[in-house]
C-alpha cells in the first residue's frame, strides 16, 4: 500500500526536482516470479532545484537487491530504501551515476501497474505512477530521460521483445534466453516507459512520412489473431496521413509498433513508439465486432498515436496539466473521425457522450475543472471532465479565433515547447500570440467547474423588423467553488424564417467576433437584430459551440422549424431530441401515456421520407430517443427512475405504434445483400435499419420479436446480429432466452464477444436482473481479474441500468458496494472506476437516496481501503 494514501497534492505547491536525470539504462531479466531490473540512471543537479538537497526517488511495492552510487556499491548509511522511496543522502555535487538493481514479481501484479503479466505475454502500464513498481525513480512527468533499454527474455516462451524507440540490436544471451536493446532518442517522462515480451503475431505495413521517410507500423496480437487487427493498421496509416495533412505533424521514428493485451485498466496508452491497446480496441472482424467497435478503434488508434505530439514529444509540466494533453488529444481524434466520417453524426455522437459521462459528473460530487487544483489520487483525474470537457475547451478556442489562428496557434506551440513539459498557460499563450486576443477569461474554462445554464428568450417586434434576443448564463456551485463567475460562452447562432429560410444576420449583432458567434462573457446580454422580415425562429448554439445547457422558450411548432429547416444539422437534431424530451416529461408528470401529439409522429414521418435515404446514420440518431439517464438529468432532483423508465417507455411504444407501417418499409428498403464492410456509408444503413426494428418492436412486441428473431439469426455480420439481440433482450419471454443461449454458444471461447453478452443482460430493465447478475458472475467466461468482464458485466448494470442499479430497495447499491470492496484488494484502479457509478446519487428522490447514502458509507468505513477507492468514496460522500 501506499503510503502517502490520504495525502493532497495540490498545483500551488509545484516545484521543480532538485535532480534530472539525463539518460536511463535498464537492463530487465524478464522472469515470471522474480524479474531483475538493472538501472543505471545519469543523474545530476536540477539548476532550478535546491542545491545539495537529498536525493528521494519514488518507488512502490519494490524490492532494494543492490545500489551503486559512481559504479562504487553505496555504504548502508549512505542510503535508505523502502518499498515506497529510495533516499540518498547526500549525491555527489557534480554529475554521478546510480545502478540500481531491484526485484519484482510480474505475475503477482494484479493491479495491472507496472510490469504485469497478460495471458502468456509480459507488458507494462506507467501512466501515471506505474514506472516506480519498475525501479526506483523521480517518478513525475516533468523529468525527461533518454531510454536505452536491454530486455532478456527465454526465447520459447518471448520470441517478441518491444521496447521504446528504435531496435538496435538483437541476439543470444545463453542458457535458451535471448535479447533486444531498444534506444529511444527523444528524452521523455517515465509514464512513457514501455516493453512487452511475449509470443506474438504481427500483421506489418511500411509508412512513408511526408518527408519521404520509411516507418515500419506493426500491430501484434495474441497467436492466431493477427487477422483480426487489419483494420486497427489500415487505422493507424489513415491517422499518420491525417495528422501531416491537418497539423503538419510527421511521425519521428523508424518504428511504430501497437501490442493488443486482454488485461488492461484502461482503452490504450500511448507509449513513445509503443503503444499498448485494450485487445477490446484493436481486434475486430465482420463476425464479432460491430460498427460501433469499428469506430472506437478507429478514434483509439488516432488518439493514441496524435499523442506523440501532444502529450509526448511536448509532456505535461505536472498531473495537473493532464488536460493539455488529454483534451488536445481527443478534440484531435474527434476531428480525424469527423474527417473520414461524417461530422454532423460524429459530432451528435460526441454531444451525447459529453452529457452523458461529463454533464453527469459535472452536477454531482465528483465534479472537479478540467484543471484539478488538487487531487489524492492522480488515476481518478482520468475523467471525463478533463478528457472531454477539455476537448469542448479546445473546440471553443477554435471557434472563437477562426481556424487559421488556431492552426498558428498549434504551429507555435509545437514549434516553441517542443521536447519540454508544459502547463496551460504556455498553451494558451500560443494562441493568444497567434490571434492578438486576450484569453484571460476564456482561460477561466480550465479553473471553474460545472455546466452553465444559458437561458435564452426573444421577442420579434414585427412593427420595427427587430429582433431581440435576451440571453443569461448561470454556473451551479460545485464541490469547493460556492461562487461562480460568468463563463465566456461562444454562441454559434442563427436565424429561421417560418419556411425554413436561413435570415441574414445584421453584421452589429455579432460584431468583434466570428461570423455568426456571439459571446456571452457577462451575466447577461441582449441582441438586437435588425431588418428582420419575420418573426424568426433562433437557432441558438449551433454544432454545440459550447458545453453548457440551453434553456429556450421555443414552442414546439418552432422547434419543429429548426427540425425540418435548420442549416445546422446539429440543432436539426437537437430539435427533435427536445421534443421528444418534453414528450417523456409531460408522461413522467402524468404518470400515463402523454396525449398522443400527432405533430411530432408527422415531423418524424415527413422526415423519414426526405432524408433517410441520402443520410441514414444521421436519421438513425433522430430516430434515437433521449436516455433515461438524459431524461433524469433533465429532471435534476428528487428522480424516480422507474417513473423515467414508464415514461421513456410510454413515448417510445407511441411513436412505434404510430410511425410502424413506415419503419416496416424502411427496414425492408434497407435490408440490402450486400457484403458486410465496416465503412462509414454501410454502417449508416445498418444503424437506421437497426434503429427502425429497434422502434417497431417497441410498437408493435409481437412482429417486432419475429423480426428480430429473423434477423438475428440471419445476420452476417456483429452488427445485425448484435442489435437484434439487444431488441430482443427488451421483449421478456422464451423467444429472448433462446436467442442468449444461441449466441453464447456460437461465441464461446470468444471473450470479447461475450462481454457484449454479459452487458446486454447486465442491462434488462427488469428485477430479476440482478440476480442474473449474480449468476453469471459465476459463468466460467466470467472473471473479476479481468477489467473488461467486470466492465461488461458489473460496470453495465450500475451505469447503464437507471432502474435495476437504483433499485428502491437498495439491493442494487449494496451488490456493488460488495463488489468495489472484494475488487479493491485486487485492482484498485478499475474498483474505484465502478464506484463512480454512483456519481449521480444525490438527485434521487430521498429513499433511494438514504440507500446510497448508506452502500457509500459502508464502502468509505471499510478497512484497508486503497488511495482510489478511498477518494472516491469520500469525495462521493461530501
Ligand atoms: N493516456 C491514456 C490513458 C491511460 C491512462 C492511465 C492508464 O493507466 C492504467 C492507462 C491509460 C490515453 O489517454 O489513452
Ligand atoms: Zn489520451
Amino acid at each position: 500500500m501506499r503510503d502517502e494514501s490520504g495525502a493532497v497534492i495540490r498545483l500551488e505547491d509545484y516545484r521543480p526536482t532538485d535532480y534530472l536525470i539525463d539518460r536511463a539504462e535498464l537492463d530487465i531479466r524478464l522472469a515470471r516470479h522474480a524479474t531483475r531490473i538493472l538501472a543505471k540512471l545519469h543523474l545530476r543537479a536540477n539548476p532550478a532545484g535546491r542545491p545539495a538537497a537529498p536525493l528521494v526517488l519514488d518507488g512502490d511495492e519494490l524490492r532494494l537487491v543492490s545500489l551503486a552510487i559512481d559504479d562504487v556499491p553505496a555504504a548502508p548509511e549512505a542510503f535508505e530504501a523502502s518499498p515506497e522511496r529510495l533516499v540518498i543522502h547526500a549525491p555527489p555535487a557534480q554529475p554521478f551515476t546510480l545502478t540500481i538493481e531491484t526485484e519484482i514479481n510480474p505475475t503477482a501484479n494484479t493491479k495491472l501497474m507496472g510490469l504485469y503479466r497478460s495471458g502468456s505475454a509480459y507488458c507494462t502500464q506507467c501512466e501515471a505512477e506505474g514506472f516506480r513498481r519498475i525501479t526506483y525513480f523521480l517518478d513525475r512527468p516533468d523529468v525527461l530521460s533518454v531510454f536505452t533499454t536491454r530486455i532478456e527474455a527465454d526465447r520459447d516462451e518471448a520470441p517478441v521483445l518491444l521496447g521504446n524507440g528504435n531496435p538496435v540490436a538483437a541476439g543470444d544471451a545463453g542458457g535458451g534466453r535471448h535479447f533486444a536493446i531498444w534506444h529511444d532518442p527523444f528524452p521523455k517522462p517515465c509514464y512513457l516507459f514501455a516493453i512487452v515480451g511475449g509470443r506474438l503475431d504481427k500483421v506489418a505495413d511500411r509508412f512513408t512520412t511526408m518527408s519521404g521517410r520509411a516507418v515500419e507500423v506493426a500491430v501484434y496480437v495474441e497467436p492466431g489473431k493477427a487477422e483480426d487487427a487489419t483494420y486497427a493498421l489500415d487505422a493507424l496509416k489513415r491517422s499518420m496521413a491525417w495528422d501531416e495533412r491537418v497539423f503538419g505533424r510527421e511521425y519521428d521514428l523508424d518504428v511504430f509498433n501497437v501490442v493488443a493485451v486482454s488485461d488492461f485498466n484502461m482503452g490504450a496508452m500511448e507509449n513513445k513508439g509503443l503503444n499498448i491497446f485494450n485487445d477490446k480496441y484493436v481486434l475486430a472482424s465482420p463476425e464479432t465486432a460491430t460498427d460501433a467497435d469499428y469506430a472506437n478503434i478507429e478514434a483509439i488508434i488516432a488518439h493514441e498515436y496524435f499523442h506523440n505530439w501532444t502529450g509526448n514529444r511536448i509532456t505535461c509540466r505536472d498531473w495537473f496539466q493532464l488536460c493539455l494533453k488529454e483534451g488536445l488529444t481527443v478534440f484531435r481524434d474527434q476531428e480525424f473521425s469527423a474527417d473520414e466520417r461524417s461530422r454532423a453524426v460524429k459530432r451528435i455522437a460526441d454531444v451525447r457522450v459529453l452529457r452523458a459521462q461529463q454533464f453527469a459528473e459535472d452536477s454531482g460530487p465528483l465534479a472537479h475543472p478540467v484543471r484539478p487544483r488538487q487531487y489524492r489520487e492522480i488515476n481518478n483525474f482520468y475523467t471525463a471532465t478533463v478528457y472531454e470537457k477539455g476537448a469542448e475547451v479546445i473546440r471553443m478556442l477554435k471557434t472563437l479565433i477562426g481556424d487559421d489562428a488556431f492552426r498558428r496557434g498549434m504551429d507555435l506551440y509545437f514549434d516553441r515547447y517542443d521536447g519540454t513539459a508544459a502547463t496551460i498557460e504556455e498553451f494558451l499563450a500560443c494562441f493568444a500570440e497567434a490571434s492578438g486576443r486576450d484569453l484571460g477569461h476564456f482561460a477561466q474554462w480550465y479553473e471553474q467547474a460545472g455546466t452553465p445554464t444559458v437561458n435564452a428568450r426573444g421577442h420579434y417586434d414585427a412593427e420595427a423588423k427587430t429582433y431581440r434576443l435576451a440571453l443569461t448564463q448561470a454556473t451551479p456551485p460545485t464541490p469547493g467553488q460556492p461562487e461562480k463567475s460568468p463563463q465566456l460562452i461562444p454562441i454559434s447562432l442563427g436565424l429561421v424564417g417560418q419556411s425554413g429560410a436561413e435570415i441574414a444576420l445584421s453584421p452589429a449583432a455579432t460584431a468583434g467576433h466570428m461570423p455568426g458567434v456571439f459571446v456571452l462573457d457577462g451575466p447577461s446580454a441582449t441582441l438586437t437584430f435588425t431588418h428582420v422580415p419575420e418573426r424568426p425562429v433562433p437557432s441558438l448554439l449551433r454544432g454545440f459551440s459550447a458545453p453548457v445547457r440551453l434553456e429556450i422558450d421555443l414552442e414546439e411548432d418552432d422547434l419543429l422549424v429548426l427540425f425540418r429547416h435548420d442549416s445546422d444539422p446539429f440543432n436539426q437534431w437537437q430539435s427533435a431530441q427536445t421534443v421528444a424530451t418534453r414528450a417523456i416529461l409531460r408522461a413522467v408528470g402524468a404518470g400515463t401515456p402523454p396525449v398522443p401529439d400527432r405533430r411530432m409522429a408527422d415531423a418524424l414521418r415527413h422526415f423519414l421520407a426526405m432524408r433517410a435515404g441520402s443520410d441514414p446514420a444521421f436519421a438513425a440518431q433522430v430516430l434515437a430517443l433521449p436516455t433515461e439517464a438524459d431524461i433524469a438529468r433533465e429532471i435534476g432532483h428528487d428522480v424516480d427512475p422507474d417513473a423515467v423508465h414508464r415514461a421513456r417507455r410510454l413515448v417510445k411504444v407511441e411513436i412505434g405504434a404510430a410511425l410502424a407501417a413506415e419503419l416496416a418499409e424502411l427496414y425492408g428498403k434497407l435490408s440490402t445483400q450486400e457484403p458486410y464492410a465496416p465503412d462509414a456509408a454501410g454502417a449508416g444503413r445498418r444503424a437506421l435499419r437497426n434503429a427502425c426494428l429497434d422502434l417497431f418492436a417497441a410498437g408493435l412486441p409481437a412482429e417486432g420479436e419475429e423480426l428480430a428473431m429473423r434477423q438475428f439469426r440471419g445476420a452476417d455480420n456483429m452488427t445485425d446480429r448484435f442489435a437484434a439481440l439487444g431488441v430482443l433482450s427488451h421483449l421478456p419471454g422464451t423467444a429472448r432466452e433462446t436467442a442468449l443461449g444461441e449466441f453464447a454458444e456460437r461465441f464461446r471461447g470468444n471473450a470479447l464477444v461475450l462481454d457484449k453478452w454479459f452487458s446486454l443482460q447486465a442491462m434488462i430493465p427488469e428485477p430479476e436482473t440482478l440476480e442474473r447478475v449474480r449468476g453469471l458472475m459465476r459463468h466460467p467466461a466470467f472473471s473479476m481479474g479481468n477489467p473488461n468482464r467486470v466492465r461488461s458485466l458489473i460496470g453495465s448494470f450500475a451505469m447503464a441500468n437507471l432502474t435495476q442499479f437504483n433499485r428502491p430497495d437498495g439491493a442494487g447499491y449494496d451488490f456493488l458496494a460488495d463488489t468495489v470492496i472484494a475488487l479493491d484488494a485486487r485492482n484498485p484502479q478499475v474498483a474505484a472506476r465502478l464506484l463512480t457509478a454512483f456519481r449521480t446519487w444525490k438527485m434521487l428522490e430521498p429513499a433511494r437516496r438514504a440507500e446510497a447514502e448508506k452502500a457509500l458509507r459502508r464502502v468509505a468505513d471499510t478497512p484497508g481501503l486503497s488511495p482510489d477507492v478511498a477518494d472516491i468514496s469520500g469525495r462521493s460522500l461530501s
